[in-house]
């Protein structure tokens, strides 16, 4: 009996814009990481270890829909490949016998694990499952799996073998939404849940050691977070050292082991907790013959970068074609990456977060005694300035030079100064090894003057306080956000030269129907209350003047507070300008 079309796929399409759109990636930066329950923090850690250090991972997204690959019928079908069934309304008694054509006659498990392999990943997660149920290994529970088709070898047996063998971690994605089984939506989804379970058991029992578990299609309405706490409970009695992503629930404070975003990078990363950036690397994950959107190499070393100094993983996707190949231009530029990390992996690998709230001209990951300064803009007059660093520096080295020559380094009030040659050894991120004394002590570094005498307090250069309030950018944010806690507060270091009289004009957005907060802004003594007016949206910002503040010669610090908090939040604030009055 197959399985016919079900209002869950259009709202699954609602729900996938939403995510896509970054809204659920947004709602998925507030998850807060819960540890197991009863799991010690260290053997947390322990469990996490290898994940923690990896880094860098393959996304596989293989399955039936990488036969049509994007068109149906002779028509192109828009959005991601793996969504066809959907995205071109194809009933399940027509998408399935695709199933006696799925023939990829070019698979090499070795030459796909090579790849990932060369190119500095250290993990691969694969869909055993995607959304159209199809599954890629040999279940004893569905004849709608490869071993029914004329293939006819199990996949994800030879994939999970050959990465055994050469040392990289397999995982398996599996989705909980499902179009193919019957029961996998109303009244029968708790029959679908044991089928899941069953599946899940065999996942996890015949293919060795897993890594994770990374699920998917949590959204549907018929999926509870404690349906999720009762599944994670059951998968780890049959491996505990599993690591599972937080999809297992429904990605709020959810059950899992790390976050999710998804097409994004969050501007400051998810502090406190373990989370992972998973991207595709044209505009699909499952293959679509006519997706030739390639992000080029530099954008994905330095998006690797930028993740791994907010202290995440990259999981990197391909789409391998219905033959079985992953395409030249995906190979080509993770054999690119793969050599970028040969040089520079000891920058990555096993790092830490950065010190650094924001460097102008790049980023920064570090290990004990060390830091990694990844300069994506080579100054042109070879001298590059780290500002608000404490620590005493005692060497500073060229990550590509294996005679770690010793740089020149002097050392201002509050920054330092490093003399570089003309050329940079790496066109995309040139790496400096700073060898310190003791943890990176580092502070904001002081708002100073401008020519006019006036000072741009910006939300990015913010030292923020508390658990929620963060910086944030892209889709039209520019500001501190998730501003959801009066007790939250934010302040700036300003280097004031020259003094007098200042107007204090604070830019923010906020809903109308959020709007009405008060706060306060302190500086030299002076308080001058503001109450939050409605600016229409979280992303149009208006400018109102708060009054003026006598500011001496000195270095101060400037902090906003909340008195109340009146709805969602206080407000998205952008900036705070000190403009002296004539
Ligand atoms: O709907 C899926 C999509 O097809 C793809 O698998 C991504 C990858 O993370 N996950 C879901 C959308 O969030």
């Amino acid at each position: 009996m197959l399985y016919l079309p079900s209002l869950s796929r259009p709202l699954g399409v609602l729900l996938l814009s939403c995510f896509v759109a970054g809204g659920f990636a947004a709602l998925d930066a507030r998850t807060v990481h819960a540890a197991l329950p009863g799991e010690s923090k260290e053997a947390t850690d322990q469990r996490m270890a290898w994940w923690r250090d990896a880094k860098f991972g393959m996304f596989i997204h293989w399955g039936l829909y990488a036969i049509p690959a994007g068109e149906w019928k002779g028509r192109k079908v828009p959005g991601i490949g793996e969504w066809i069934m959907d995205r071109g309304h194809i009933p399940v008694q027509e998408y399935a016998p695709l199933q006696k054509q799925f023939n990829p006659v070019k698979f090499d498990a070795a030459k796909w694990v090579g790849i990932a392999k060369r190119a500095g990943m250290k993990y691969i997660v694969i869909t055993s499952k995607h959304h159209d149920g199809f599954c890629l290994f040999d279940s004893k529970l569905t004849d709608y799996d490869v071993m029914g088709a004329p293939f006819q070898r199990d996949i994800m047996k030879e994939l999970a073998d050959e990465c055994h063998k050469q040392g990289i971690q397999i995982c398996w994605y599996h989705s909980i939404m499902d179009w193919y089984q019957p029961d996998a939506k109303g009244a029968n989804f708790p029959k679908y849940a044991e089928h899941l379970r069953g599946q899940l058991k065999e996942l996890l029992t015949n293919y060795g050691k897993i890594g994770v578990l990374w699920f998917d299609g949590e959204w549907i309405g018929e999926w509870t977070e404690e349906q999720g706490r009762e599944l994670e409970k059951t998968i780890r009695d049959l491996q505990p050292q599993l690591i599972v992503n937080n999809r297992i629930g429904k990605r709020k404070r959810s059950p899992g082991d790390f976050g999710t975003p998804e097409q994004e990078i969050p501007a400051t990363g998810m502090p406190g907790w373990d989370w992972e950036t998973c991207m595709t690397m044209n505009d699909t994950w499952g293959f679509k013959k006519d997706d030739h959107n390639w992000k080029s190499t530099d954008d994905i070393i330095r998006k690797l970068v930028d993740i791994v100094s907010k202290g995440g993983n990259f999981l990197l996707n391909v789409g391998p074609t219905a033959e079985g190949v992953i395409p030249q231009p995906s190979v080509e530029r993770l054999a690119a990456v793969g050599k970028w990390l040969e040089v520079n992996g000891e920058s990555i690998y096993g790092t830490g977060a950065s010190p650094f709230s924001r460097l102008a001209w790049g980023r920064c990951t570090q290990k004990p005694g060390r830091l990694y300064l990844h300069v994506f803009e080579w100054p042109t007059e070879g001298q590059l300035a780290v500002r608000g660093l404490g620590n005493s520096v005692n060497k500073a080295y060229l990550l590509a030079d294996a005679d770690r020559a010793a740089l020149e380094v002097a050392a201002t009030d509050d920054s330092l100064s490093i003399r570089l040659p003309a050329k940079a050894p790496d066109p995309i991120d040139s790496v400096i090894v700073l060898e310190i004394e003791g943890e990176p002590n580092v502070t904001n570094p002081a708002i100073t003057q401008s020519s006019g005498n006036a000072l741009t307090l910006h939300a990015r250069d913010a030292s923020t306080h508390g658990e929620r309030i963060r910086y944030e950018s892209g889709s039209g944010k520019d500001n501190l956000g998730f501003w959801t806690s009066p007790e939250d507060w934010a302040d700036w270091v300003l280097r004031i030269t020259k003094p007098g009289t200042f107007e204090v004009e604070v830019t923010y957005a906020c809903p109308n129907v959020s709007a009405g907060s008060e706060y306060v802004i302190e500086v030299a003594g002076t308080r001058l209350a503001g109450k939050v007016q409605g600016t229409g949206s979280w992303t149009q910002f208006k400018t109102e003047k708060l009054g003026t503040v006598k500011l001496p010669a000195d270095r101060l610090t400037l902090s906003v507070k909340a008195k109340n908090l009146v709805g969602e939040g206080v407000m998205n604030l952008q900036s705070i300008v000190l403009r002296p009055v004539e």
